[in-house]
């Protein structure tokens, strides 16, 4: 029986590449679904995290990183992250405060002080636990003024601290509604989608500098065995010659680093035991390539909106 107090929306998780949104999306959901990594420009797509208790639905969208691009990928992150701005009823700002605002920050605030009509926004201090209780209201002061209006609160996506405030002022923030998603639902995307990003996961977090920017996962098979088990194979598109051998290490070493982690994250994932076949391939310079780009599904060129319009892609 659902009380007519029911809630259910859309909020956006909108900030800088790095700060933590896709740990807070997990954490906020109760089960890894998003990919996470250290380095920045983790989150290549929109991604729903569903969150449904008796009080009402939340549908988070997990956004890409708002950056200044510097190529053809770079553009289709930002206009992802801003579609999801202009289709959620409020926006949940997640900035690192252990660390002042960057540019970036103010970036992401400019875009959500444009949103036309205004949403109501909630700022998200992450990180709490590297600051020190006296040093939180001099970080605090500096946020401020980048959307004024906000509420905040300090939250730590990894401990988890204030995680059941932050939901209290979400839910507050939601329309009365019917739950646009079944109950058990966590994401729109399917098992294989993560699979992807768990693989391109374990790529960032085993190689270093550019490389793992460079790659793009495709998967090429995704078969359940009779036994329950999963075999996947999935090729990693890599721009360069030299980056291929990087990827592949001495005598496949990294190769098989990559595909060990990108396993067991898979079956933490999917419950099931996982036999996973990588491979390399190169497409050169593909994050400039518009065609490549349009089959791995970004939209390079941002589409022209009218003013005002309210965009209506919910279910
Ligand atoms: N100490 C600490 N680290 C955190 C917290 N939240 C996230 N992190 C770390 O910050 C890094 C980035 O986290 P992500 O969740 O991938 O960040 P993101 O904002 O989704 O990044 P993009 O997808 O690149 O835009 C990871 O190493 C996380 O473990 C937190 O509350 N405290
Ligand atoms: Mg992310």
């Amino acid at each position: 029986m659902q009380a007519s107090s029911f809630r259910a929306g859309f909020i956006a998780v909108a900030g800088r590449p790095n700060v933590g949104k896709s740990t807070l999306l997990n954490a906020l959901v109760g089960q890894k679904i998003a990919a996470v990594s250290p380095k920045p420009q983790t989150t290549r797509k929109r991604q729903l995290g569903i969150l449904t208790t008796e009080r009402g639905q939340i549908v988070f969208v997990d956004t890409p990183g708002i950056h200044r691009p510097v190529h053809k990928l770079g553009q289709a992150l930002n206009e992802e992250a801003r579609q999801a701005l202009a289709d959620a009823d409020g926006i949940l700002f997640v900035v690192d405060a252990s660390r002042p605002p960057t540019a970036e920050d103010e970036m992401v605030a400019r875009h959500i002080r444009a949103l036309e009509p205004p949403r109501p926004v909630v700022l998200a201090l992450n990180k709490a636990d590297l600051v020190p209780g006296d040093q939180r209201s001099a970080q605090e002061a500096l946020y401020r003024p980048l959307v004024p209006q906000a509420e905040r609160l300090w939250i730590s996506a990894l401990t988890g601290e204030n995680l059941p405030s932050l939901l209290n002022r979400l839910f507050a923030l939601l329309p009365e509604g019917p739950p646009f998603y079944d109950s058990d639902q966590v994401t729109d995307l399917y098992e294989r989608d993560i699979a992807a990003d768990l693989i391109r996961e374990a790529a960032l977090l085993h190689l270093r500098d550019e490389v793992p920017h460079s790659i793009a996962v495709r998967i090429d098979e995704y078969k359940e065995r009779e036994s329950g088990a999963a075999y996947i194979a999935a090729t990693l598109f890599v721009e360069r010659d030299s980056q291929k051998g990087i990827v592949i290490g001495r005598r496949g070493a990294m190769l098989k680093q990559i595909g060990t982690t990108a396993r067991k994250a898979i079956e933490a994932m999917s419950g099931r035991r996982v036999y996973l076949d990588l491979r390399v391939k190169v497409r050169k310079n593909w994050r400039n390539d518009e065609a490549f780009l349009r089959q791995f599904g970004f939209t390079p060129r941002p589409r022209k909106r009218k003013a005002g319009r309210k965009s209506s892609d919910k279910p």
